[in-house]
């Protein structure tokens, strides 16, 4: 794509779309053209903030004539670079798009426009007498398209599953620019391909959300949160099963002695018990009555006899369970000035001790002189494993290092059926290795897939599949 090319883009969408907000201001460039990512540059040509589904269709049906690239933008938290635009594309931000449309007591279903923030989201449902499960650290900031998009998990997979779960109706703007309607907030509908489930985890390659109705559920039960000092991978393991069985998991959390220190550190947090420990295990149970407070508090005991718990911190009142949350919650942030590499990994459950044990093998051989946090959703086998730059070393220097040791990784990932992109999507980052998660064929049918929805590879191009355009 020549230079003179992409220089023509704002001037053809003010030219066409005189209503369309344009913003070619260098600051939004450069605040709109990337997300939480730091190994890219953004370098967008122009920023638009449609205001209703109509501007959206009339844009990507002139996009699609002119075959301008578009990269959709919502709260911009994705850390695998979905939402970069490094090579003059045009962004499409919701940041104009946040109404709350409409919300059935009835059908217990809320419907939004794509900007609306998740946290809103589980405001307004908590404001009916009702909740929206799907939680994680960026909730503040993340938005509902952008969730959908990359079919967010988070926190408490493990009790209530991912964004997926909770879509009961999608419209979408494709690559044609035509609207499609998918499933209209059904729950039963057994009419042919649910479209709906292409669209949720296709990092915007296939069309832009641009309202969605999502389910809600009743409330939670109160809760009790613990933070345990656990001996060792096997004993996570032993701990996890045995509160599973137990109690009603709504998460189940782990974070390594290196996290803990950072996140302590970063968010000047006191030492949760006297001594240390390897891991950390963050769960969190339902316990509406005396008697599930006493099954939790039974298994802790158990815990600590069979020597898979050294020590631990029991949440008393709500405030304290907060508190316990930050030193999970806390840590993304806290290492964000040491622009981590990032690997978003995940295994069947049962096989989180061997292949962490692996992971941990070959980055300790691997990195010698790097810093390595492990946390994450050890629950559903999702582990976030973190690098931290050196400060001497340039942006470019540690990414090309960190990507030479992929391959072994992602081999490792493979060996055990695992994934290499538990929940941040494969983007712009993990392009490259998309084939360590997925076979040839299943790459050849995304690729059709991909042509029949945005034939002129006009939506997102570059992230996903590897098809820049020319
Ligand atoms: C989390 O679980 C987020 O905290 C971010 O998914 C993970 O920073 C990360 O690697
Ligand atoms: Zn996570």
């Amino acid at each position: 794509m020549c230079m003179e090319q992409k220089n023509s883009w704002p001037k053809i969408l003010k030219t066409h779309l005189p209503g369309l907000d344009v913003s070619n201001d260098a600051a939004v460039l450069e605040s709109h053209g990337c997300d939480w990512t730091r190994f890219r540059t953004p370098a967008p040509s122009a920023v638009v903030f449609p205001r209703s589904v109509e501007e959206v269709v009339e844009l990507v049906k002139l996009a699609k004539e002119h075959k301008i690239p578009l990269v959709p933008s919502g709260g911009r938290t994705g850390l695998s670079g979905g939402a970069v635009a490094d090579a003059g594309e045009v962004v499409v931000s919701f940041d104009r798009m946040r109404r709350i449309i409409d919300f059935n007591a009835v059908n217990r279903t809320v419907t939004v426009e794509p900007g609306v923030v998740t946290q809103t989201v589980q405001d307004y449902a908590l404001q009916q007498g009702l909740y929206y499960p799907v939680s994680f650290a960026s909730q503040g900031s993340s938005q509902i398209g952008g969730n959908i998009a990359t079919n967010a998990g988070g926190i408490r997979v493990l009790r209530y599953g991912l964004t997926r779960d909770w879509v009961a109706g999608l419209k979408i703007v494709d690559g044609h620019g035509e609207l499609l309607e998918c499933n209209n907030g059904l729950v039963k509908n057994a009419s042919g391909y649910d479209l709906r489930h292409l669209f949720i985890g296709s990092e915007g390659t296939l069309g832009l959300v641009v309202e969605a109705t999502l389910r809600l559920t009743d409330p939670p039960p109160p809760s009790l949160v613990m933070l345990l000092a656990v001996t060792g991978l096997e004993a996570m393991m032993d701990v996890f099963r045995q509160f599973n069985d137990a109690v009603t998991l709504t998460a189940f959390e782990f974070l390594s002695d290196t996290a803990m220190h950072y996140v302590r550190q970063a968010h000047d947090l006191a030492a949760p018990m006297d001594d240390g420990s390897p891991y950390y295990a963050l769960l969190e149970f339902e316990c509406d009555d005396p008697a599930a407070e006493d099954l939790g508090l039974q298994c802790f005991e158990q815990c600590l006899e069979k020597g898979a718990v050294a020590d631990g911190v029991i949440s008393q009142s709500e405030a304290q369970a907060a508190d316990l949350w930050r030193y999970r919650e806390g840590i993304s942030e806290a290492i964000t000035p040491f622009t981590p590499y990032k690997n978003d990994l995940s295994v069947r459950v049962s096989q989180v001790p061997e292949y962490l044990e692996g992971l941990d093998q070959l980055v300790k051989t691997q990195y010698p002189d790097f810093e390595v946090l492990w946390y994450g959703h050890i629950g559903d086998g999702n582990l976030h494993m973190n690098i931290l730059k050196p400060e001497t070393m340039t942006v470019e220097e540690f990414e090309k290092i960190c990507g030479r040791v992929n391959p072994e990784i992602f081999a490792l990932t493979r060996e055990h059926n695992g994934s290499i992109s538990a929940e941040h999507g494969i983007g712009l980052l993990k392009q490259p290795y998309l084939s360590y998660s997925r076979s040839e064929a299943d790459i050849t049918r995304m690729r059709g897939i991909k042509a029949v929805f945005d034939p002129m590879n006009i939506m997102n191009p570059g992230k996903l599949l590897s098809n820049r355009l020319e």
